[in-house]
């Protein structure tokens, strides 16, 4: 295979989460989390795994950023707790502060850049009971939060990511109950997420405020999960509408908002006559809302993990709400309000663990198509990686094959975009270490390093050694 070279100053990192990682869930003035909460609902999480201890990353910053720095990773994307922070929505916590201080200064002592996402899905519980995103004050709180964090690090972390996958916080979240905090109220994710774009917005404001100015002064965007959407059976009118409906349903409804300031027509024809308590869902959309959500951002993160064809008619090897959004062990309600029910059938591609399709062109289909559509700031593939069942060999090490293989591919796929003209300046592989697979908890390892949660011993995998050479070379 030839050699792929990528532009010298392409950032090579990896990505957590502060809940999938961190454990020390009561600590230095911690309080619970909508995820602390959820995994405690019988059955709403594989096992009964919870991320009380997580990979313990709390106490082990140090060796894990020797880790990131043997691997010569230029980027650590991590996110931030709200609970720790600012513990159930209130004042600012010093000690969970510092402890992200702390990590920020060994991070840049390593020669790595702090890359941070404020809002990674772990709402604090008390803000929930007060209505959580479908309450428009938790915007407002969650300004507050991203301020406080500003404050203390905004002199050394150049990039700021407001929320990774609101997709998911809205619809898995309040719409389909897959997620935290497993509310089934249909129309409520639109609710939430126009409440979760408008907390983006009131940050993005204020750190503009503060001198983020998308040069020496910092980078703030967003982070979305897209999809390539396309009919199971392009003949057939029912997976036409059906592919329709994920694109605008999944993609552009937060798309439009955050690159063109203005919910696409579509969504309201898709969304017509859906109520929230009573008024349509849109009187959550107040005058001034989408200047704020549609103001101009430096970075645009995309996670990409496969396609999906759709299809609004049953098949029997479908998943009734798609490959990513089965829950193992609970009955769950679509993530698509209004409508027919989505089905996600297969295509005979290969799969990961999680049987998740594996489809890398389509992150270059995915990246010129945005190109194209939208006119886009600096593009970071924020999240792309696989789960598979690793095995530890007897003399310790674990051979990934796989994961290699479909991190390779989704280079080479990335790569292809920038030869096509797409501004795409790095990318983050999901994740640095196994870690709590939110419904799945520890049962599907997403890790570039292994993760013994008996020990918390970390090994490298071979796909880690592979992309430490990568990163060290910038050629694939
Ligand atoms: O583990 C998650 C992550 O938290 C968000 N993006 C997808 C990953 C794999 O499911």
């Amino acid at each position: 295979m030839t050699e792929t070279p990528f532009p010298t100053s392409f950032l090579w990192g990896s990505a957590t989460a502060a809940f999938q990682i961190e454990g020390a869930h009561d600590q230095d003035g911690r309080t619970p989390s909508i995820w602390d909460t959820f995994a405690r609902v019988p059955g709403a999480v594989l096992d009964g795994d919870t991320g009380d201890v997580a990979c313990d990353h709390y106490h082990r910053v140090e060796e894990d950023v020797d880790l990131m720095a043997s691997l010569n990773l230029d980027a650590y994307r991590f996110s931030t707790s709200w609970a720790r922070v600012r513990p159930d929505g209130g004042e600012p916590n010093q000690r969970g502060v510092d402890f992200y201080a702390r990590l920020v200064d060994t991070l840049l002592d390593r020669g790595i850049t702090p890359w941070v996402t404020l809002y990674h899905w772990d709402l604090p519980q008390v803000l929930e009971d007060a209505g959580g995103w479908t309450n428009r004050d938790t915007a407002h709180r969650f300004a507050d939060y991203a301020l406080t964090l500003h404050d203390a690090l905004g002199d050394r972390v150049p990039y700021w990511t407001t929320l990774n996958e609101p997709w998911c916080s809205a619809f898995l979240g309040y719409t389909g109950g897959q997620h935290a905090p497993g509310r089934q109220e249909g129309v409520a994710g639109l609710v939430a997420a126009h409440h979760l774009m408008l907390g983006h917005g009131l940050v993005v404001d204020e750190l503009r405020r503060r001198g983020v100015d998308g040069r020496e002064g910092g980078q703030v965007g967003i982070t979305l999960n897209l999809t390539v959407p396309e009919p199971f059976d392009p003949t057939e009118p029912a997976d036409v509408s059906a592919s329709h409906r994920v694109e605008h349903l999944f993609n552009r409804v937060f798309l439009d908002p955050i690159l063109r300031g203005s919910y696409a027509e579509e969504i309201h024809e898709l969304t017509e006559g859906l109520c929230w308590r009573g008024h349509p869902w849109q009187s959550a959309i107040r005058d001034g809302d989408l200047a704020l959500i549609g103001a101009p951002i430096d970075v645009l993160g995309v996670n990409y993990y496969h396609g999906d064809a759709a299809s609004g008619r049953p098949h029997r090897d479908a998943d009734l709400l798609g490959s990513r959004i089965r829950h193992p062990s609970r009955e769950t309600t679509s993530p698509y309000p209004g409508g027919e029910a989505i089905t996600f059938p297969r295509r005979g591609l290969p799969v990961t663990g999680l049987d998740w399709e594996v489809q890398p062109e389509g992150l270059t289909d995915l990246l010129v198509a945005l190109n194209d559509d939208y006119d886009l700031p600096a593009v970071y593939v924020t999240e792309n990686g696989a789960a598979y069942p690793d095995v530890v060999a007897d003399d310790g090490t674990v051979d990934d094959p796989e994961r290699l293989a479909f991190v390779a591919g989704h280079l080479r796929a990335v790569h292809a975009a920038i030869e096509k003209g797409v501004d795409v300046r790095g990318y983050f592989v999901w994740s640095l270490l196994d870690n709590f697979e939110w419904a799945y908890g520890y049962d599907q390892r997403f890790g570039i390093v292994h993760v013994d949660y008996e020990t918390q011993q970390r090994t490298p995998k071979s796909s880690a050694l592979w992309y430490s050479r990568v990163a060290a070379e910038g050629i694939l």
